[in-house]
């Protein structure tokens, strides 16, 4: 009798199967996590866009755009989605004070934004994953900014001014954030 011959993997097979289903897995769980990565980035630019529409509706009722709620540089008042009330106009740090000019309540007290506050799809204060607002005192100049994951040509030529931010302003934002205060890695301070 011969020896039954069983058609079986040997150990070498099988780790080369293994391998390549490694790699395959490797590459589909990358592209989907740069795809997410791009739908995040589709979002937040989406978000920006429309408090851009918003701060600029309230500007032509009220000449000024709104408070944040910090005073965050003697020049200049932040906010962010870390606070509850983005853009609300109010100053959280100062509520006695709060704007030293009316109007002092920010888009949805002026009935320009309704639905419920967007955050970054992250929404990581550790990771600075949130979206931010600077207003200088004055109130004439501002920038609305975010941090992209998949496109920094486009956070480097928004025509603000800090390459690692994704920015949407008005006004000479030298101004709102001095040149010599931003650091080499223009990390802005809010
Ligand atoms: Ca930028």
């Amino acid at each position: 009798m011969h020896p039954e011959h069983k058609k079986a993997f040997t150990l070498i097979e099988l780790l080369v199967v293994i391998a390549i289903i490694a790699m395959l897995a490797s590459i589909i769980f990358a592209s989907l996590d740069s795809a997410r990565a791009k739908a995040r980035d589709s979002k937040r630019i989406l978000d920006l866009k429309e408090f851009e529409k918003g701060l600029l509706l309230f500007f032509d009722t009220y000449g000024m755009y709104p408070c944040g709620d910090s005073q965050s540089a003697p020049n200049r008042m932040g906010d962010s989605t870390f606070s509850e009330g983005f853009l609300n106009g109010e100053r959280a740090d100062n509520p006695l004070a709060g704007c030293t000019v009316s109007p002092e309540f920010g888009l949805k007290g002026a009935g320009l934004y309704s639905s419920a506050w967007p955050k970054d799809p992250l929404n990581d204060y550790a990771q600075g994953r949130g979206y931010y607002y600077a207003v200088r005192n004055d109130r004439q100049v501002y920038d609305v900014f975010t941090r992209l994951e998949t496109n920094p040509t486009l956070m480097k030529n928004d025509g603000g001014i800090c390459d690692n931010y994704y920015e949407i302003g008005v006004g000479d934002l030298s101004t709102l954030f001095p040149l010599d205060e931003l650091g080499e890695n223009c990390e802005i301070s809010l």
